[in-house]
């Protein structure tokens, strides 16, 4: 039943049976999250990463209706190129799986899809949170309770603050989802290394978070646990810079009545706009950053089965 919807490409399917590591991608970075072409190089770049690390990346997506894990470098060019691709979360996947549609998929579907292949460990830039404001507009991703629910680990540069980074954390800490810090007792920000909120544990290698998911899953705990790694330091944004342009983005995304889905990518499309372009180099290279630590990860991982 479940072939009649998922397509696992030879690479990543030879990888899996052999119990090597592999690490999922996802792509609603590449369509939604940045701009053609840097998307399409960066998702390029990102697999040579942990191809280099001795790791199988696969990159998922939708493509008419068949869930994919594992694209060509055409499948992510036109995912990065094309127009109109359907930004694709947990309750979009039936409507686009029933009607082959082309869906991007966002980091709660993007576990989803992994799990169902197999995959343990996913390595994205950021993932959705609670929303500024949520008390009133109830804009908290999928991603989270994705996270309370799915045996996937996801790797992020932690929480940015077009979120609320303490109501991120206070869910997450709700769901029963460890957020460990690496080599950081401090939460990341996604363009800073620092957010003034301290991560659950912090761990110094990734052999210590292997163990960690290893032990959670065979205790019978359901769900994820996020690897939240820094930018590195050559890489980061200068703090009051950022987040004075984040501010500008939430205050226009308000003005203009941006909501749901659209609201995170008319976030990352405005702060790119109003840094000239540096938060889109910052964020490239925290994704690099955080595909060497998942193919890490999941080597790290697959010594342990
Ligand atoms: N944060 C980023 N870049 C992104 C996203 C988040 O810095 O591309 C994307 C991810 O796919 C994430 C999604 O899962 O946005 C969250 O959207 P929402 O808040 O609508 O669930
Ligand atoms: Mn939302």
């Amino acid at each position: 039943m479940l072939e009649k919807y998922l397509d696992i490409n030879p690479e990543v399917k030879e990888a899996l049976e052999s119990g090597k590591a592999v690490v999922a991608l996802e792509s609603t970075i590449i369509s939604h999250g940045m701009p053609y072409p840097k998307n399409v190089e960066m998702a390029r770049n990102v697999e040579n990463i942990i191809r280099s690390k001795g790791a199988v990346p696969a990159t998922i997506a939708i493509l008419n209706g068949v869930l994919k894990v594992g694209l060509t470098a055409e499948e992510i060019e036109y995912l990065g190129k094309t127009k109109n691709i359907i930004k694709t979360s947990r309750r979009d996947i039936p409507f686009i799986a029933a009607n082959k549609l082309d869906g991007a998929t966002t980091v709660a579907s993007t576990m989803i899809i992994a799990a169902l292949a197999g995959i343990k460990v996913f390595a994205t830039g950021g993932i959705g949170g609670v929303h500024r404001g949520a008390a009133e507009t109830f804009d908290i991703s999928a991603d989270l309770q994705e996270l309370a629910q799915t045996n996937v680990a996801v790797v992020c540069a932690g929480a940015k603050s077009i979120l609320d980074i303490g109501l991120t954390l206070e869910y997450l800490e709700t769901q029963g989802v460890p957020v460990v810090g690496f080599k950081t007792e401090e939460l990341p920000a996604f363009y800073t290394r620092k957010s003034g909120f301290k991560v659950d544990y912090k761990v110094d290698s990734a052999e210590e978070i292997a163990a960690a998911i290893k032990a959670k899953w065979d205790l019978g705990l359901k769900g994820g646990l996020l690897v939240t790694n820094p930018i590195p330091e050559q890489y980061q944004m200068d703090y009051d810079t950022i987040n004075k342009a984040i501010e500008d983005a939430v205050k226009e995304a308000d003005e203009k009545g941006i909501k749901g889905k659209e609201s995170t990518p008319f976030l990352l499309a405005k702060v790119k706009e109003i840094t000239g372009g540096a938060s889109l180099e910052a964020n490239i290279q925290l994704v690099y950053n955080n595909a060497s630590l998942g193919a890490d990860l999941a080597l790290e991982l697959s010594k342990l089965k």
